[in-house]
């Protein structure tokens, strides 16, 4: 689609995928004087608490592709599991930020992994499997992180392998499918930066966040990450790079691994908002969900300013449950600097995003001792 001018407040945005990232896009969008149209086929996707309207049809459902196109005047998505097959045929007709370009190769690991060392982007050390006989023949030493090509989210579809007894089992488990087999890092930490591109070659950047992981599911966010400034620039410039190499417009993720010789590498491109810049909405001007919309809306996409340090704490599966039991008391509710975000979903599965803690202001060492008193009081 050839590009168009802004389109005004009152236009309907559409947006694949209705989880707690769609659901912040449709909060900005609603603020911003758009109305947006959720296509997810959960009937109580989270999104859907603000959607003006609301699809509840599998992704292939031909009525519903219709609709969805005669309602939408432009188009964006959260979650890599969209199929890109609808996305491909949505922009025959309407513009969609991003284009199945990146959704594709977020899709699968093999040619995102293949995308960033082909243009060589600095990525662990790996190789690809593409059906269960070809594990005799790796030869990358164990410990191996196995992540499986498509299908795979947080921690999903991940397994590290230590040794052969593991390796053994997972064989046992896993069934026809293509894997990528990656060496264990020995990285000092782990970061992400998120960035905004109107796919005209400007782009703009937030700082990086310090994460940390548990279970292949981010816990903790940290912003200003404990990092020297020379370290954060040179991960902004990495991910501009990476993205300015996809040509696409919207918003980006990309995830890194700092190693113990100060080396960057990219470990994920995610072409949506990230769960590690949701304390965008409340520590930065603009948030990557206003930056989504200003990306697809053609906008200005502008360097957001800096306001507060945050640390963010994920809140996942029963701990949801245990939060909201009135017994407990919890400091961060009579804590001023703590906000809470709950996504409204309705089952909770272990290891699920249930919502976050936003712990703002002050010095990021206290901010981060308040997310590990929460922490604490969860499990107790
Ligand atoms: N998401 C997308 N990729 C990674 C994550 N965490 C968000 C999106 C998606 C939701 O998680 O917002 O819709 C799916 O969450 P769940 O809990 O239904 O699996």
């Amino acid at each position: 689609m050839s590009s168009v001018s802004i389109l005004p407040p009152g236009s309907t945005l559409g947006m694949l995928g209705g989880g707690q990232l769609g659901g912040f896009f449709t909060e900005a969008a609603l603020r911003m004087g758009y109305k947006v149209a959720v296509w997810d086929p959960d009937p109580l996707a989270p999104a859907k608490r603000y959607s003006t309207y609301s699809i509840d049809a599998p992704f292939d459902d031909e009525e519903q592709i219709i609709f969805f196109s005669n309602t939408v005047d432009a188009i964006s998505l959260e979650w890599e599991n969209v199929p890109s097959r609808l996305v491909t045929k949505l922009e025959q007709t309407h513009l969609v930020k991003p284009g199945s370009k990146s959704l594709k190769l977020a899709q699968n690991r093999i040619e995102e992994k293949t995308f960033l060392s082909s243009n060589k982007f600095p990525v662990t050390p790996h190789e690809f499997v593409l059906n269960a006989q070809e594990f005799k023949g790796i030869k990358i030493p164990k410990p191996w992180i196995v992540k499986t090509a498509t299908l795979g989210y947080d921690g999903h579809g991940q397994w590290k392998i230590e040794n052969d007894t593991q390796e053994r089992e997972l064989l046992k488990a896993i069934h026809g499918e293509s894997w990528v087999i990656e060496s264990v890092v020995d990285y000092r930490l782990e970061m992400s930066v998120i960035i905004v591109s109107n796919g005209k070659g400007n782009l703009v950047a937030y700082p990086p966040t310090e994460n940390t992981h548990q279970g292949g599911i981010l816990r903790m966010s940290i912003s200003p990450p404990r990092l020297k400034t020379e370290i954060q620039n040179k991960a902004i410039d990495l991910a501009k790079e990476v993205i300015g190499c996809l040509d696409d417009a919207g918003v980006f993720c990309v995830e890194m691994f700092l190693t113990a010789t100060d080396e960057i590498l990219v470990n994920e491109i995610a072409p949506r908002p990230h769960n590690s810049g949701h304390h965008t909405i409340d520590a930065f001007s603009i948030s990557q969900y206003e930056s989504q919309v200003r990306a697809l809306v053609g906008l200005p996409v502008i360097e957001p300013d800096f306001l507060n340090a945050s640390v963010l704490l994920n809140i996942l599966g029963e701990e949801a449950d245990i939060l909201s039991d009135t017994d407990h008391k919890f400091e961060l509710y009579s804590d001023s600097s703590a906000r809470l975000y709950m996504y409204g979903k309705q089952s909770v599965r272990p290891r699920r995003k249930m919502g976050h803690v936003m712990f703002l202001g002050g010095s990021v060492e206290d901010l981060i001792s308040k997310a590990e008193n929460t922490l604490m009081a969860l499990k107790n």
